[in-house]
């Protein structure tokens, strides 16, 4: 049996500060119509691919970065995103920064459909960086401050003939994330990240960037028989070099496809759902191997606990 659903990784080089809304939807535009042109059916963007990484900068009054958020999806200026994703009959997956009438910030992605309804919508969890500002870094990474964590959790979609979830960049690095859409049958995960090279607050792990990136979402998608498709907004981006490297990983935890620059690029593969459940009914038949009872600490507690 086979269940296939071709899957585009449309990877973003960088978004300056100058670069408007228009032009960076026309970018997206284009990337669709190559993933479309590949026969891609989902075609998958980066977190906050609608602007520069603007968590880079910190400002003393949030109100002056109002204008990186979106406070409505589709808006103006991405409706002919919507438009041509109809036109083509393409699903999509975009990440961007949410203002929400009740004035709550997230980090948030969407999934559209082929006909260009929204079927889900989610907000990072795990919000990385720091809350204040830290003038002796070279950039910031003040995500703290202006995203709410999101305490809905993570859903599974059944959309695009399977099971769908999505997480967020730092998400990726958290065995949790994976678990709880792998415990809801989840088959395809989509994840937009930003990833600076440099860590600031340990620049040993510079040069380890990539690999933690493949290590964490191989990891999550054989442990838990589930295709990861993780996209980057990568290159020298207002100074800061980010890392590329997207990529369509199977539930064997191989990497199917691989972008080769930091630059605009679509990669696909054709992924077999069904594939899935070679791990899912095996190794990880999670309802005969798991031992919930003895995990309790993974909920009970935050921190380490030394006592
Ligand atoms: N970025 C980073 C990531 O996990 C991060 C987190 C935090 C990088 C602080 C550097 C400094 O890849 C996002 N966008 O979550």
């Amino acid at each position: 049996m086979s269940r296939n659903l071709h899957v585009a990784a449309a990877q973003l080089g960088p978004i300056q500060k100058s670069d408007s809304r228009t032009e960076v939807v026309a970018r997206l535009i284009e990337l669709l119509r190559q993933a479309h042109s590949k026969k891609a059916e989902l075609v998958v963007f980066p977190e906050l691919a609608l602007t520069t990484f603007f968590p880079r900068w910190f400002v003393d009054d949030i109100t002056e970065a109002d204008h990186w958020y979106e406070t409505e999806m589709p808006s103006k200026v991405t409706q002919p995103l919507f438009d041509e994703a109809k036109k083509l009959q393409v699903g999509f997956c975009l990440g961007y920064a949410e203002l929400t009438a009740t004035n709550e910030r997230f980090n948030t992605q969407i999934l559209v459909d082929r006909s260009g309804n929204t079927v889900a919508k989610y907000r990072k969890v795990h919000i990385p960086g720091h809350e204040e500002h830290e003038p002796d870094r070279p950039f910031q990474h003040a995500e703290r401050y202006y995203f709410t964590p999101s305490n809905e959790g993570f859903g599974v979609w059944k959309a695009f003939g399977g099971r769908i979830g999505m997480m967020i960049c730092n998400d990726r690095r958290w065995p949790e994330t994976y678990r709880v859409m792998g415990l809801q049958g989840v088959e395809m995960i989509l994840c937009g990240y930003n990833t600076p090279l440099h860590y600031v607050p340990d620049p040993s792990q510079d040069v380890l960037q990539g690999f933690h990136n493949a290590l964490v979402m191989q990891s999550g998608a054989y442990q838990n028989g589930t295709f990861v498709v993780g996209v980057a907004k990568g290159g020298i981006e207002e100074g800061v070099d980010g890392l590329a490297d997207s990529s369509i990983i199977g539930p064997s935890g191989e990497i199917l496809a691989k972008t080769v620059t930091s630059a605009d690029e679509v990669i696909t593969a054709v992924c077999d759902l069904d594939w899935c459940n070679n791990y899912k009914n095996t190794l990880f038949n999670f309802d005969r191997y798991r031992r919930p009872e003895v995990y309790g600490r993974i909920t009970g507690q935050r921190g380490t606990s030394l006592d």
